[in-house]
């Protein structure tokens, strides 16, 4: 019996494909090994020291990863489907990228849970991934011929761009052969050149130390350069993304992106902020990582009320909101009035001594 083409499959077995959803398939074994690639990455440090993929690239960047496995279903999801009124930001409000607006994995998450019940009902075996450490996500998204990785090293399709999110389910089922295609980003280079830190000068490889997304992710300390290069993003960075031609079609009615009122972010608990955005990615799920990330984006686009609200956070028992406190008030040119309200003999913090140290003898040498 000729193996059924995968589309077919689901309409033959009611299987509704929701609205923004993709879907293709490869054939297993298929031989696609991302491994070295991953690897590479790691050696040449462009990761920022991540766990992720990078913990086991062996692993995660391996094609035929189960025996039993014959195909691979590759689906994507095409999130930004209502358009809404653009919106340029006012001072005091941070951004949020497009795709962590909600949790848009979880539409991706239901259909591929209704996949996977469905196979398990022909006790058909099936393992899947969404943005898991064992997974490359992007591993056979070429070859299923959605569309192919562009310069900004997203996966991008006709019509929609880079803006999908990607998941994909192992099963024990033959599917036919999807056409390959040949898409490519020719001579275009917009991503590279609106990319606010250089991240992407090298086509195809992004280097996370740069990425803006990677540092407001981060439990690191922000250095200095990237803090301004920040600007008023609060989580995730969309820059890439909205410059790329194939995605101009979502991008012209679309709100550029969410924002948020810092200030409120500031004055909101920490545990609380955890669970309003319960689907970021926080390290540690702790919410003082997010305070952080609104210290920057407040003091790089400011308002009246922020040297008020910077220097309550000084008072803060996080050595992290403390520091930077005194980063966000040295950019709004208020580094003076700390002496005014705060005991600096007092401060216990090595790595805030540090910091106001710093900034200190920056201002003094340039007197
Ligand atoms: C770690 C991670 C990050 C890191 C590093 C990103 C990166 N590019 O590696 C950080 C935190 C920076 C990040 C940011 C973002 N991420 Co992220 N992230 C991941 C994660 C967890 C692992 C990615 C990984 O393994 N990278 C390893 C390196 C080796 O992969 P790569 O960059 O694709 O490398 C390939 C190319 O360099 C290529 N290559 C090398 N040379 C050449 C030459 C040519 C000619 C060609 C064609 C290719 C080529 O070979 C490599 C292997 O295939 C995945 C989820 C997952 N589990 O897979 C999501 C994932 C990649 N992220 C995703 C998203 C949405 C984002 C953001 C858009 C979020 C945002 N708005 O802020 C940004 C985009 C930044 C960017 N330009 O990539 C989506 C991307 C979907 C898509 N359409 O591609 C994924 C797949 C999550 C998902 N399940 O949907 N992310
Ligand atoms: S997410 Fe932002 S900082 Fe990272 S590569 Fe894209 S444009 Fe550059
Ligand atoms: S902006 Fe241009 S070069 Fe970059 S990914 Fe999109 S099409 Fe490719």
């Amino acid at each position: 019996m000729e193996d059924i083409n995968i589309i077919n499959y689901f309409l033959e077995n009611d299987i509704d494909i929701p609205n923004g959803m993709s879907v293709s398939v490869v054939d297993l074994p298929s031989e696609v090994d991302k491994s070295f690639e991953i690897e590479k990455v790691k050696q040449e440090k462009r990761h920022a020291n991540m766990k992720f993929t990078f913990s086991n690239p062996n692993y995660s960047g391996l094609g035929d990863k189960f025996d039993w496995a014959l195909s691979c279903i590759v689906i994507s999801y095409s999130y930004l489907l209502n358009n809404q009124s653009n919106i340029s930001y006012s001072p005091g409000e941070g951004s949020i990228a497009s795709f962590a607006k909600e949790d848009y994995y979880l539409p991706l998450k239901n259909f591929i849970d209704e996949i996977k019940f469905h196979f398990e009902l022909k006790n058909l075996k099936t393992t899947e991934f969404i943005d898991s450490p064992q997974h490359y996500d992007r591993l056979f998204f070429e070859n299923s011929g959605l569309g192919w990785q562009g310069k900004s090293t997203m996966m991008l399709s006709p019509g929609i761009g880079p803006w999908q999110l990607i998941g994909n389910i192992y099963v024990e089922k033959k599917f036919s052969k999807e056409k390959q295609n040949t898409y490519s980003c020719g001579s275009c280079n917009l991503c590279q050149i609106s990319c606010p830190t250089g991240a992407l000068d090298e086509s195809y490889k992004l280097d996370s130390n740069k990425c803006i997304s990677y540092w407001l992710q981060s439990p690191e300390i922000i250095p200095h350069d990237m803090r301004s290069k920040i600007g008023n993003r609060f989580y995730g960075c969309d820059e890439c993304l909205l410059s790329c031609p194939p995605g101009q079609n979502k991008n012209i009615n679309i709100r550029k992106n969410e924002s948020v009122n810092l200030i409120e972010i500031l004055n909101t608990d920490s545990d609380s902020l955890v669970e309003k955005f319960n689907w970021f990615y926080i390290p540690k799920r702790n919410g003082d990582y997010l305070k952080r990330n609104a210290l920057i984006a407040l003091a790089n686009n400011p308002v009246e009320k922020s040297k008020e609200i910077f220097l309550k956070m000084l008072n803060s028992d996080s050595e992290m909101i403390r520091l930077y406190s005194i980063w966000a008030l040295w950019k709004i040119d208020e580094f003076e009035s700390i002496s005014e309200f705060f005991l600096i003999e007092n401060e216990n913090s090595n790595l805030v001594l540090d910091e106001y140290q710093r900034l200190n003898k920056m201002i003094y040498s340039n007197k």
